[in-house]
């Protein structure tokens, strides 16, 4: 680490030091003071954003605790999170042309916080996604779809933006959370990837990319037989639920979601 400036360098003053602050103590404490506000002000920042992750996966982990108390399946698998490390924030600015202060920062980057949902089949990971977004204080900011359209390597995930209020002593903060729903095996196809990426240092070779992508298919055409088991297993219990809703709504049919629509679509490529 380079040696730190005296205050009257840093502040760009050419005044001798001796004349208006003979020991060099009161620029001292004026710079240990911002120095001081700086760190409260980041830290402050940065505990929004762990907040956003608690309220986040507290909200997902009461809806996982009620299927599985309540309901014969859980649709969660597994529930984890990160916080985006100082550096990281840091490459990110520098990468990406914005603005530095705080209020920059929050504005274009909006993955501070990440909270990454694991489903058992791809229906699942919109059905949670539908539960949570339809939350009375959940913002939805960004979708990004890349289970219906995935990336070219491959990567499928939904990938969605949200703004949840934070409550602290001076009151709510509005805070971005991305939240990732994905399955199992798009997970474990994402963590290989991801791995093989850093390992070689971002350059990997042609003929791994197209390996990758093959496994990402095959990833997808097995998430797609299980979405199909799944639900020939589930069609008797389903249909009598469905014949009960259709006798409570008095006979109209129920708008379908965009789970069954992004579904539908989806079975139906399999089956063409
Ligand atoms: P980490 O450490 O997982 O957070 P941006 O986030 O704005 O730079 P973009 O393209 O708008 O970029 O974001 P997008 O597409 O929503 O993807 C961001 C995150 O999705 C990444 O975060 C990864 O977690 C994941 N992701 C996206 N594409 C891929 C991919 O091809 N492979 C894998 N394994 N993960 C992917 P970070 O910040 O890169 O990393």
């Amino acid at each position: 680490m380079s040696e730190s400036h005296g205050p009257s360098e840093r502040s760009g003053s050419n005044e001798p030091r001796g004349l208006t602050d003979p020991s060099g103590l009161v620029a001292a404490s004026d710079s240990l003071g911002e120095m001081k506000r700086l760190k409260d002000e980041f830290t402050r920042f940065m505990m929004l954003y762990k907040f956003g992750i608690d309220e986040i996966t507290t909200k997902i982990n009461i809806l996982k605790e009620e299927f599985s108390q309540i309901h014969d399946y859980n649709p969660i698998e597994h529930i984890s999170s990160r916080l985006k490390t100082p550096e990281s924030i840091i490459g990110k600015i520098e990468r990406k042309q914005f603005g530095q202060d705080i209020e920059d920062i929050r504005q274009n980057i909006t993955d501070i916080a990440g909270v990454r949902v694991t489903c058992s089949f791809i229906s699942d990971t919109y059905k949670v996604f539908d539960m949570l977004t339809s939350q009375q204080d959940i913002t939805v900011v960004r979708v990004k779809d890349y289970i219906k359209n995935p990336k070219p390597n491959g990567y499928q995930s939904l990938h969605v933006i949200v703004e949840v209020p934070v409550f602290m002593s001076d009151g709510p903060t509005p805070v971005f959370v991305e939240i990732q729903f994905r399955t199992i095996a798009m997970d474990f196809w994402a963590s290989l990837e991801h791995k093989i990426y850093y390992k070689y240092d971002k350059a990997v070779p042609d003929t791994l990319l197209a390996e990758l992508k093959n496994a990402a298919e095959a990833a997808g055409r097995l998430d797609l037989k299980m979405e199909h088991l799944h639900r020939e297993v589930q069609e008797y219990s389903a249909a009598e639920a469905l014949e009960a809703r259709e006798r409570q709504n008095g006979g109209a049919p129920k708008p379908l979601s965009l789970a069954d629509r992004v579904m539908t679509e989806l079975l139906e490529g399999l089956e063409n």
